[in-house]
């Protein structure tokens, strides 16, 4: 037999095998869109896992810079959150999921309103992280049991880096604000991913769209982008509310507002939100009393109450001592004379995180002659931060 009709034998065997492999990516693709979809989610693409060759420079870059802040994590796994390979080996499919939170109203509104405190959007009801882990494993499982390969499924909090994987995807872009921003949800996304062994077909990646706007960073209140694209997390009033453990840097706390858990200003200031309204019945909705809840029944929370009023909420995670830390400097920024009695119970909190805070909005909300006649009588302080505070004040 000649040599070329058994090549040619070969090949056609090889197209053949290959178009069955293509086949089933097809398949398997449509049905996890299809799963995806039915599931509430709003978005879903797929990349490969190779696809974002410039975030291990960029990641090196932003913990070189002393950007990430305490958040030790970002260092510990610098290498596996780079690179979706490191994370693991087998991965051939990165699949990117989107789901629209886009509130009913500008969440910026409340920030005149200062006997009230800002929890932002994405903090106002259900831990996304539970809402999404378990859409999430219900596809995967769905999706092992029909293509019989290996999955795994991320939101958050594992070392992903899931806007750069977003944006490869095309789910969006990443904005000059650094999040994902979408032409059909504007800057309310949330993100998740599944890892799979199965090879699924992959979906282009978006441009970006930013052009020459900069809202975004005119928004932000404490000039936490030293440039586009790039964020000091240092500065960012949701690190310093919800990572940041101890006493928050003096000069943030004006800056800070009422925002008392979380900051929304630059994703609302995205003109690109103006296409975040979803139909869905799936989205998650605010618990009322989360939209506009007041100053003084927040001061009120010990560590009880505290617990059950933010159950099931990612609150929850910060603890009772950093949440009225947080709420006393909404309370010190607030100009509201009627806090100061709640402010002068809690600078006796066996907290010193709570103490310290007290006393700063005591200073703050107090006349001069009464801090200094208040300050003369306080209780002997051994905690060295809550000193400092005295200090600062000026005692
Ligand atoms: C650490 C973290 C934070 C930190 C640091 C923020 C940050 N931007 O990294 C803090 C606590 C400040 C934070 C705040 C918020 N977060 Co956060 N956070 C994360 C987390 C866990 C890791 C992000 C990360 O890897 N950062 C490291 C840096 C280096 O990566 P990067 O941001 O992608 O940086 C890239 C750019 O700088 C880019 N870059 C550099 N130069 C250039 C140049 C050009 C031209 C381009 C295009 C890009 C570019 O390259 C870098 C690497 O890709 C992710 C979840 C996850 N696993 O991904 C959630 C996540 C990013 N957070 C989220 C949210 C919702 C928020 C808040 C809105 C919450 C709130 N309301 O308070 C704020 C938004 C603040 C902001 N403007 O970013 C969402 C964002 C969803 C989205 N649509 O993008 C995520 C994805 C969680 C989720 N699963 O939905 N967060
Ligand atoms: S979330 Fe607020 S503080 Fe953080 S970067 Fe955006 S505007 Fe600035």
């Amino acid at each position: 037999m000649p040599a070329s009709i058994g090549s040619n034998r070969g090949r056609s065997v090889i197209d053949t095998a290959l178009q069955k492999q293509q086949l089933r990516a097809a398949k398997l693709t449509e049905f996890v869109r299809a799963e995806a979809l039915a599931l509430g989610f709003d978005l879903c693409r797929i990349t490969a896992p190779d696809s974002i060759p410039q975030a291990p420079d960029r990641l090196r870059e932003f913990i070189g810079n002393g950007f990430h802040g305490t958040m030790a994590w970002m260092e510990e796994t610098q290498e596996r959150r780079a690179n979706p390979k490191t994370l693991w080996g087998d991965v051939r499919s990165v699949v990117m999921f989107g789901l629209n939170y886009g509130p009913d109203e500008d969440p910026r509104s409340i920030l005149d309103k200062r006997d009230k405190a800002a929890i932002s959007v994405y903090a106002r009801n259900r831990d996304y992280h539970d809402v999404i882990k378990g859409r999430l494993k219900e596809i995967a499982t769905r999706f092992a049991a029909k293509a019989g390969e290996d999955v795994k499924v991320f939101v958050d909090t594992a070392p992903v880096m899931e806007k750069p994987l977003a944006a490869a995807a095309g789910l969006g872009w990443q904005g000059k604000h650094t999040n994902l921003v979408s032409r059909t949800h504007g800057s309310w996304l949330f993100l998740g991913s599944m890892f799979t062994t199965a090879q699924l077909q992959r979906d282009e990646a978006e441009k970006d769209h930013c052009g020459s706007c900069r809202a975004c960073l005119d928004a932000c209140p404490t000039n936490a982008f030293p440039a586009p694209y790039k964020i000091d997390a240092r500065r960012c009033i949701s690190y310093l509310t919800i990572e940041h453990k101890g006493p928050i840097p003096a000069e943030f706390r004006p800056l800070i507002g009422n925002r008392i858990y979380g900051c929304d200003d630059c994703l609302a200031a995205c003109p690109w939100n103006k296409f975040a309204e979803s139909a869905s019945e799936m989205k998650l909705k605010a618990r009322e009393d989360l939209r506009e809840p007041s100053i003084a029944f927040l001061l009120t929370l010990d560590d009880a109450t505290f617990r059950t009023f933010f159950s099931g909420s990612p609150v929850k995670r910060i603890g009772r001592n950093r949440f009225v830390r947080n709420v006393l400097i909404a309370a010190g920024n607030s100009g509201d004379h009627s806090f100061i009695e709640q402010c002068q119970t809690l600078a006796l909190d066996a907290s010193p995180e709570v103490r310290g805070m007290a006393v700063w909005a005591l200073a703050r909300l107090m006349d001069a002659q009464s801090f200094t006649t208040y300050a003369a009588a306080r209780a002997p302080e051994d905690d060295s931060n809550v000193q400092k505070e005295w200090l600062m004040a000026g005692v």
